[in-house]
């Protein structure tokens, strides 16, 4: 299980999520022979994609990018993975790297709060049994994800409607929607995805848009067997296209966050792509976006359009005013009888981290502290919150490439973090808290004229008062080479682990 360093916990790190920064964390616990356990709320691994499981679910980064750099996996089948795909590809690490002994399942932690005298996390854990158990953590790393809460927005009177609700990121895998009256509301990523596969199946299909949303053509070819045959046999020839993925992805950056005229060839691209899926004028007035690309995140589909143009899928833009056992009812005075009522409404994603009920030093609580703004040091470490880490935290989000990159930087980071605070026989560390409001600064400046504040949208990116809280405003590069070679004066080391 790897030698703990200190005596007085229980674990010398816990790490919370076993999603893809879970995982990622464990291997490199693993690696240094850290003592860790692994808390997973559900009953198997995974994180985003064991939950999405929705019809149509892909990950819209190319699947070569989004892996690990130390498992490439040569088997990809197509130019972006399906749900399944990633969750076998996630399942394959965890065997490979002999995690499971490591895993405690159905284990939700309820509350954590930093006990200074100890320099340790005491968590509080429910078990599937209903029990409650306490951990004491010498570090916690939390791999919650960023996409975790979902979003079901309040519709006056859907308590009374009997047909079936579900939300794209809870889906029940016996749903079958063949001959039934179906609604989805949302259309952001997930909304794109779901509604051609349901337009499939469905008597009818009402789409309940609020936003139009910038829809791209996909290019989504099939690896051929042969091709998948040289990656497995020349692994360079793998990393010379993932090489090229990202360098494509990189280049992209700049559009959003300081030329948006950058985008204007691809809003082109993607306004022909809705002429040409989209012959009937009204219908097209409606799906065309009214805000800047990239605002929002863009889309990619060569079925969402032919599925909206069906003769049994209808458009709603009237905003929903309430619903009843059958119907919902919209602003126009129409009322929408349906079976089904399919929520494509995203997630909280600062709420991420409401339900462990964070308490560091002092009593001071992370839902007071970030309710009032989120400062963090790269998005992996908090003021006040020591030995406390962040993976997919705060503005380390993308929307130009892979976030499996973030990860892998951060995991670096909290490992090298760690292992100063151990070498130099301290039992604490955290970020100075007055590096911490400079930092956030730049990312304000940043983020000021990027596409996705000065854009004409409103999106899960920013917080209340508009501010980006969500995405690294830059390239992947820049990040890797900041938490690569960390300013270790940044830090303080505190506490004597003899
Ligand atoms: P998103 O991108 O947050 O999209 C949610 C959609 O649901 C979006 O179209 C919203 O409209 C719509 N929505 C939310 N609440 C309502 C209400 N009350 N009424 C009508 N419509 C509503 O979530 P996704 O799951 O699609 O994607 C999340 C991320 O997952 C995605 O960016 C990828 O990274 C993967 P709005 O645009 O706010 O007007």
């Amino acid at each position: 299980m790897g030698t703990r360093m200190n005596a007085r916990v229980d674990h010398d790190l816990v790490i919370v999520g076993s999603g893809f920064s879970g995982i990622g964390m464990a291997i490199a616990a693993k690696n240094r022979r850290r003592d860790f356990v692994v808390l997973e709320k559900a009953d198997e691994i995974g994180g985003t994609w064991r939950d999405n499981r929705y019809p149509g679910c892909e990950c819209d980064v190319p699947s070569h990018l989004y892996s690990f750099s130390f498992e490439l996996n040569p088997y990809w089948s197509k130019a972006y993975a399906t749900a399944d795909e990633i969750q076998d590809y996630l399942l394959y690490c965890v065997e490979k790297f002999d995690l499971r002994q490591h895993m405690r399942f159905g284990s939700v932690v309820e509350r954590m709060t930093y006990d200074e005298g100890l320099a340790a996390w005491h968590l509080t854990v429910t078990t599937g049994n209903g029990e409650t158990h306490q951990l004491v953590a010498g570090a916690v790393a939390l791999g919650v994800g960023a996409l975790h809460e979902p979003v079901i927005p309040e519709i006056p009177g859907i308590e009374s409607f009997r047909g079936e609700l579900l939300h794209t990121a809870a889906w029940d895998p016996g749903t079958t929607v063949v001959g039934k009256r179906v609604g989805v509301i949302g259309t952001g990523c997930s909304g794109v995805q779901v509604i051609p596969p349901l337009a499939e199946d469905a008597h009818s299909l009402t789409v309940f848009q609020r936003t139009p949303t910038w829809v791209l053509p996909k290019v989504d070819p099939a690896y051929p067997d042969w091709l998948i045959d040289q990656y497995e046999k020349r692994p360079w020839l793998m990393k010379a296209h993932r090489a090229k993925l990202r360098a494509a992805g990189e280049v992209r950056v700049g559009g959003f966050t300081k030329q948006p005229a950058a985008l204007k060839a691809a809003s082109k691209a993607a306004l022909a792509h809705l002429r040409s899926s989209i012959k009937d004028p009204k219908l097209r007035a409606k799906l065309t976006p009214d805000y800047t690309m990239g605002c929002k995140r863009v889309t990619m589909s060569n079925t969402y359009y032919p599925a909206l143009a069906s003769d049994h899928v209808t458009v709603e833009t009237s905003p929903i005013q309430d619903a009843d056992v059958t119907s919902l009812a919209t602003e126009d005075g129409t009322t929408h009888e349906l079976d089904v009522l399919v929520f494509a409404t995203g997630f909280d994603v600062t709420g991420s981290y409401r339900h462990l009920n964070i308490t560091g030093l002092g009593g001071r609580t992370l839902d007071t502290d970030w309710a009032e703004d989120i400062q963090t040091y790269y998005g992996v470490t908090a003021p006040g919150y020591p030995n406390l880490f962040f993976l997919l935290g705060p503005n380390t989000v993308l929307g130009h490439t892979s976030v499996v990159l973030m990860i892998e930087a951060q995991i670096g980071l909290i490992s090298r973090l760690l292992d100063e605070r151990d070498e130099r026989g301290a039992t604490a560390v955290q970020v100075r808290p007055q590096v911490v409001p400079a930092h956030m600064q730049r990312l304000d400046e940043r983020s000021a004229s990027s596409v996705w504040q000065a854009g004409g949208c409103s999106s899960w990116y920013l917080d209340d008062e508009g501010r980006n809280r969500v995405l690294w405003p830059g390239g992947v590069g820049e990040y890797e080479r900041k938490l690569a070679r960390p300013e270790l004066v940044d830090y303080e080391f505190t506490g004597s682990a003899s």
